[in-house]
């Protein structure tokens, strides 16, 4: 009698409709012919009764659901558990019709439910969609090892320039090295390397997307394989390219049919050159995996590394996750591969230039972290390589589909995802290499004021009064917002109001209550300018404990910014005019005062006095000397009332 139940396991997948029609269908075929049409008609009144008893139950069943805390998101296999389940209890019901309950999950621990198993994944559960073919290990970069230059002829060598010339990086040596290399044994802390994977909840599927513009077709292609020969199989769904307008050949109609051979990858193409942020959305929007995981064009992802990242969301479903990144150098290609024994982490901050950068984790961060299973909380992310709920991405609001090109997109997601409910995370066991470039081999179509404005943008949405701040470092950024040339942001305002977003000081108390706040309305700030030679002072590039120089004044803030602060520092976001002996230069050094519990070092504490109108000797209170320029060199010398080249003043 519960063949007619028991049979639709073995149905293949069909409609919704076939399906609630079956039972009784099956039922009227079992009828014997010789019975009479009221018998007919009964059993018809029967199944129509057990029709609108599952219509009922349905309806009820959504309310007798454990609630699943949104936005976990149900794969869709576990939504056919629930019909069968369904379709179970009504089997029952026809011969013993008892009040409706929930279903009793859990109730006879005997019972093995195999849709959602219990145990880990085994190894073999976890198979990559691709198994890497054997490597000749005396190929060029094999194991993930340096590429080893020789001789090169003048062809070679022109070949080489052009690489690094287009591509910003060592083209000629990728090009020579295996697409499908291996990056050696796993080695990473036992911790990651042994661990196991739940089976139930079940980790999700995801989509791998990867944004490119003129990327060099050996980065592209490895990028793409090294997902596929480490990725389990089970888990992605998807790749897809998003093509932002590259103009290269070989990333047309070559890529189209290189690619073809694989269903998993899907190719898509933006006709204009749009953006990262562009493309990442159109990626994002034909995703059909529950999570999504951005990367970049130019990776190589290490043993094990998407498995964390998927169980972290599982556990945390608003956990905006991103992979350990390591570096592979933009000469040789060598992957740094992890070191079981290594403790230290970084984290990612912004200084309020708005420039993202890296720090070590606080102590107290690290005190957190029982082992490297545990993920490291960060301030801001750098934005290339992470994965998110595609639910969770679409309810916290995408991105900015406003902001240009690229620039300031990873700060604004950061600033939005902990203002509005969701935390950054880096997963130390999950590895993956990059490309860092020393600079960018892209164009900026309308200039790089694009970037500017991105971050204008996100000061106007995000950061309150803080927004000054940014501001006064950043001229030009300070008349964009004057002007109202930022473009509308309204509809981002209404996004932060209806998510109930927390301000800036929340972010800057809870977040990152490390983080240096200059003063709202500092007494002076601006470029210091020496009235002897009429240039300004300059910390140059950003690059601690170098001498201090001077440069013709600008006017645009950045790095000839200064603020002469409460503490009385000469600052410089997070480095101090510090002063030195005898003829040494004087230098920028890492602040010593960071907030409460810190100190200025006496060298790094300047008195200010008035010698004329808005004209200052700069006096060391320690060392009694002034700041003086001479011979080009800021020094510190005995300090003369009349010597022009000790005069300073703010513009
Ligand atoms: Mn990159």
């Amino acid at each position: 009698m519960f063949d007619a139940g028991n049979k639709l396991f073995h149905y293949p997948r069909f409609k919704l409709k076939d399906r609630q029609l079956r039972p009784s269908l099956i039922m009227l075929r079992m009828l014997p012919r010789r019975y009479s049409r009221r018998l007919k008609l009964l059993a018809l009144s029967g199944a129509l009764f057990l029709m609108l008893l599952l219509v009922t139950l349905q309806q009820g069943g959504e309310g007798t659901m454990s609630p699943v805390p949104w936005p976990l998101v149900l794969p869709s296999t576990q939504e056919w558990v629930k019909v069968f389940v369904r379709f179970a209890a009504i089997s029952n019901l026809t011969f013993q019709i008892v009040a409706p309950q929930p279903p009793s999950l859990g109730l006879h621990p005997t019972t093995v439910d195999p849709f959602c198993p219990s145990g880990f994944y085994s190894n073999v559960e976890l198979r990559p969609y691709l198994q890497r073919p054997p490597e000749d290990q005396r190929s060029q970069g094999a194991y993930g090892r340096a590429f080893v230059s020789r001789h090169l002829s003048p062809e070679e060598q022109r070949e080489k320039n052009k690489g690094l010339r287009t591509h910003c990086f060592n083209k000629f040596a990728s090009d020579r090295i295996s697409l499908h290399r291996s990056l050696g044994n796993d080695t990473r802390p036992p911790e990651c390397v042994d661990r196991l994977f739940r089976r139930c909840p079940p980790l999700p599927s995801t989509s791998v997307i990867i944004v490119f513009h003129n990327e060099a077709w050996s980065t592209l292609l490895r990028t793409v394989y090294s997902v596929l020969y480490t990725a389990p199989a089970v888990m992605l769904k998807e790749i897809i390219l998003v093509d932002d307008a590259s103009t290269l050949d070989d990333l047309k109609a070559p890529l189209e049919h290189h690619v073809q051979a694989f269903k998993m990858v899907r190719l898509l193409r933006q006709q204009e050159r749009k953006g990262l942020v562009a493309a990442r959305l159109l990626g994002a929007q034909k995703a059909h995996g529950e999570v999504l995981t951005f990367l970049d064009s130019h990776c190589e992802c290490f043993h094990g590394w998407l498995e964390p990242l998927l169980a972290r969301i599982v556990q945390e479903p608003t956990a905006v996750v991103s992979p350990d990144i390591v570096v592979i150098d933009q000469n040789s290609l060598k992957f740094t591969r992890p070191v079981p024994t290594q403790r230290v982490h970084s984290r990612g901050n912004f200084d309020w230039s708005l420039n993202f950068g890296w720090e070590t984790i606080t102590s107290q961060e690290r005190s957190r972290l029982k082992d490297e299973t545990y993920p490291v909380r960060t301030p801001v992310f750098a934005g290339g390589l992470f994965s998110i709920s595609k639910a969770f991405f679409e309810h916290i609001g995408t991105y900015d589909d406003k902001m240009e090109i690229w620039g300031g997109e990873n700060i604004e997601m950061s600033f939005r995802v902990w203002l509005c409910g969701g935390q950054l995370e880096i997963v130390p066991c999950s590895v993956v290499g990059h490309i860092f470039r020393s600079s960018s081999p892209h164009s900026f179509p309308n200039g790089t004021d694009v970037i500017v404005r991105n971050q204008v943008r996100l000061a106007e949405v995000w950061m309150d009064d803080y927004k000054k701040i940014f501001y006064r470092m950043n001229k030009k950024a300070a008349a964009i917002a004057q002007e109202n040339a930022y473009g509308d942001i309204s509809e981002r305002l209404r996004l932060k109001e209806r998510l109930n977003c927390k301000n800036f000081t929340w972010y800057l108390n809870h977040v990152y209550p490390e983080a240096y706040v200059p003063d709202l309305t500092p007494a002076l700030f601006g470029a210091v300018k020496n009235m002897g030679s009429e240039t300004c002072l300059d910390v140059g590039q950003k690059n601690p404990q170098k001498p201090v120089m001077m440069y013709p004044c600008h006017n645009l803030g950045g790095n000839q910014y200064f603020e002469f602060t409460s503490q009385q520092e000469l600052r410089h976001s997070v480095v101090c005019l510090h002063a030195t002996l005898d003829s040494e230069p004087v230098r920028m050094d890492p602040c010593t005062y960071k907030g409460k519990g810190t100190e200025v070092t006496p060298q790094q504490e300047w008195v200010l006095t008035l010698i004329l109108p808005k004209m200052f000797l700069l006096k060391n209170a320690i060392l009694e000397k002034c700041l003086t320029l001479e011979g080009g060199k800021v020094v510190m010398k005995r300090c003369d009332l009349a010597h022009s080249y000790q005069h300073w003043t703010f513009i």
